[in-house]
């Protein structure tokens, strides 16, 4: 039940900004901060991220991402550096240090707005996202419990009530959506069905965004393909170290790659639940100018 209870937990703390990230030292100009509401392309941006800042320190080929999870090479504030340890030494990380979370955009201390680091989000149609997040914690729900189970009735029910990890599904979104909407140069919003559509142009568009761009020399020598053919889910998903071991959360790695496709949730979703969905989001997502393709 310790997870459930962390889920609940976390959901309450999207209404106050928190102190507790940089609370000792101060984000560096040159740091990027990935948000992301869970199960909506986290592991797939940290890949992407690293691979970007990191291609000319390492050849491609060499590139840690191929002996690493991409959760190890890029931290969670809240889970990674913050969990146990409220000033964690980040000095030493090399720079541009790339740190992840999923705090909502309310809880950002507001150190990263008054620096310049960047801060990217991502964010997944909430139909496919409520899919992976259900497969994600009755998977965990086993490691925890064999008792707990959690339905995906059940599990709807969390998110339409807004009573899940990281608060409601709509709050997290509009956060990050409207302040990529006031401030464009600070937060770059992007969507996974466009990844999936168009993996080279946002790829460039992310390490335009990064101040990483891709000279026309790196286009010309097919380093944006090199980049994207690194963070597919098929390469990742097939690397030893991603098949393979636990995090130091506890957590299978392979638990972060399942089968990422667009769409998968119609296996799953019946059309009253999906209905119920569509209805929710159209209502809160209403006069925003930010919507998902319906199903
Ligand atoms: P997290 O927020 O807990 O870190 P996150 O990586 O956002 O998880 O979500 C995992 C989802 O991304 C899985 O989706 P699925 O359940 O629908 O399959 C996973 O398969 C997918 N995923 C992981 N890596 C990639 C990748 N490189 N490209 C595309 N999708 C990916």
């Amino acid at each position: 039940m310790n997870g459930l209870m962390n889920t609940l937990v976390m959901s309450h703390l999207g209404h106050n900004r928190l102190s507790t990230a940089f609370p000792t030292s101060q984000p560096q100009e040159t740091d990027l901060i990935l948000a992301t509401y869970p199960k909506s392309g986290t592991t797939w941006l940290k890949a992407l991220i690293f691979a970007i800042v990191t291609r000319t320190t390492y050849p491609l080929t060499e590139n840690p991402l191929l002996f690493n999870s991409p959760h190890e090479l890029v931290p969670f504030l809240e889970f990674g550096l913050y969990h146990n340890n409220p000033s964690p030494d980040l000095e030493g990380i090399p720079k541009p240090r790339i740190f992840s979370t999923h705090m909502p955009y309310t809880a950002l201390p507001t150190s990263i707005f008054d620096s310049k680091c960047r801060v990217v989000y991502i964010c997944r149609n909430p139909w496919d996202q409520l899919v992976s997040f259900w497969h994600f914690s009755t998977s965990a729900a086993k490691r925890w419990s064999t008792e707990y189970s959690i339905s995906l009735d059940e599990t709807l029910d969390m998110f339409c009530r807004g009573v899940i990890s990281f608060g409601p599904f709509w709050d997290h979104v509009l956060g990050y959506w409207k302040a990529s909407q006031g401030m464009p140069n600070k937060v770059l919003f992007l969507k996974y069905e466009d990844l999936k559509e168009d993996i080279m142009g946002q790829t460039k568009l992310l390490a335009q965004f990064l101040g990483f761009p891709f000279s026309v020399e790196e286009e010309g020598g097919g380093v944006v393909e090199e980049v994207s053919r690194l963070c597919s889910f098929e390469n990742l998903k097939e690397l030893e170290v991603n098949k393979t071991g636990k995090l130091s959360s506890g957590r299978d790695k392979s638990a972060f790659f399942r089968k990422a496709e667009v769409g998968d949730w119609s296996n799953y979703l019946t059309p009253p639940m999906a209905e119920k969905m569509k209805k929710l989001i159209q209502e809160k997502f209403e006069g925003s100018g930010l919507m998902f393709k319906m199903p």
